[in-house]
Formats: structure tokens, C-alpha cells, sequence
């Protein structure tokens, strides 16, 4: 796991929050649902990039539309793309960036990120608003955890064995950031679903 402190300048983090609330106004943010039990998510969410990640009573799965509105997702922001490259060193290109819309009051319970084909594809993590208490643990659900904060700004990578640790955010500490007027904390995780295309030996 890499973590990037304070990675976003303040102006870099309002950039983004610009960026994600024209996301929102044309892919609404929904409550998901768990599998199953169809109980609902605290957190809510929406998606951009030409993979969605979903979640409801049939099970997880990427899908190329809102489930809602049935439209597309809309692009990946230039500037998200920007820190992928940056932080990653990677060439290819993210498929998905989740939206994770977090009130005062929402968490979410320890899981895996196992959705996608590229499975060994890093994973890169953009914290705003409300710091988060995150708890990583390893690659059993009973392995010991840790815990700690990522504020605004912060940026988190898994790559390598923590690609497929156990992870979930226990809670927000309310009014730890003054970056959303509303409140409450974003996340955003950057994924690649489909495994790269590798580049012809010799080839163009
Ligand atoms: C969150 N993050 O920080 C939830 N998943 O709100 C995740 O579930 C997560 O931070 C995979 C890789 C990095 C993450
Ligand atoms: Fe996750």
C-alpha cells in the first residue's frame, strides 16, 4: 500500500469537487443495495468511466449505465485521469472511478475489491472532504487490521498483495474539513476491469 498525504493542493481538491458535482447533476448519486438481503448501503454512490460498478440483490457487477436513468456514465475527468498516470507510472487507462458519497453518519464494511478481470491492476484511492477513519487489514477476513485517517487530499494506492486486502471505512469525523459547505466526505476509486491490451513486440 502507498499513501500519499496531502498529495491534492486546495486548489486541485476544489477542481475536482467541480468536477464531480457536474458528474452528479447528470448520474445522479442512488443507495445501493447488498446482495441478497437487499438491504441498503449508508453510503451512496454513482459512477463515471465506461465501466460502473453496481451492487444489488443480484450481486456486484460493472455496468456501462446508470442503473437509475439508464443513460451512460459520464467520462472519467481529465484531471482524474492526470493523477492515475501520475501515481501509477501506468500507461493504460482506468475503466472505472466509483463515487462514494459519504454523510456524518455512513460506513462501509470491511470487503475486497475483486470485480475485476485485472485483478492485479492497482487500485488508487482520492479522499475530499470529512477525513475518513480506514481500516486496512490483509487477505483474510478474521487477518489482524489497522486503522487510520485520510483527510482531504489524501491519496491512497493498493498495489501488489494489498490490491486484494481486506478494507472499509469505520466512520467519518464530522467537520474535519471545510472543503464540501454540506459536509461529508467523498471517495473515489480508480480502477482498470478489462485487462490491458499488451503492446505488440516491435509493433506501432
Ligand atoms: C473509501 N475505499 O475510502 C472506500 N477500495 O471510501 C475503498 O473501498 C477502496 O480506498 C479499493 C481500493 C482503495 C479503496
Ligand atoms: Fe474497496
Amino acid at each position: 500500500m502507498r499513501l500519499l498525504p496531502g498529495f491534492l493542493s486546495s486548489e486541485r481538491q476544489h477542481a475536482l469537487v467541480v468536477e464531480l458535482r457536474a458528474i452528479v447533476a447528470s448520474a445522479p448519486l442512488y443507495s445501493p443495495a447488498m446482495p441478497r438481503t437487499g438491504s441498503p448501503y449508508s453510503v451512496r454512490m454513482t459512477n463515471c468511466g465506461s465501466h460502473g460498478w453496481l451492487s444489488d440483490r443480484a450481486g456486484y457487477r460493472y455496468s456501462p449505465t446508470h442503473p437509475l436513468t439508464g443513460a451512460p456514465w459520464p467520462a472519467i475527468p481529465r484531471p482524474v485521469l492526470d493523477l492515475w498516470h501520475e501515481t501509477t507510472g501506468l500507461a493504460y487507462e482506468p475503466q472505472a472511478c466509483l463515487v462514494n458519497w459519504y454523510g456524518p453518519e455512513a460506513r462501509l464494511g470491511l470487503h475486497r475489491d475483486q470485480d475485476e478481470e485485472a485483478r492485479e491492476a492497482p487500485i488508487l484511492s482520492i479522499s475530499l472532504g470529512d477525513t475518513a477513519l480506514f481500516r486496512l487489514g490483509g487477505p483474510e477476513r478474521r487477518s489482524p487490521t489497522r486503522s487510520f485517517r485520510l483527510a482531504s487530499g489524501d491519496l491512497m494506492l493498493l498495489d501488489g498483495p494489498s490490491r486484494h486486502w481486506f478494507h472499509g471505512v469505520d466512520r467519518i469525523l464530522p467537520g474535519t474539513s471545510r472543503l464540501l459547505p454540506e459536509g461529508g466526505r467523498i471517495n473515489l476509486t480508480l480502477r482498470r476491469v478489462t485487462l490491458p491490451q499488451l503492446p505488440m513486440p516491435g509493433g506501432r
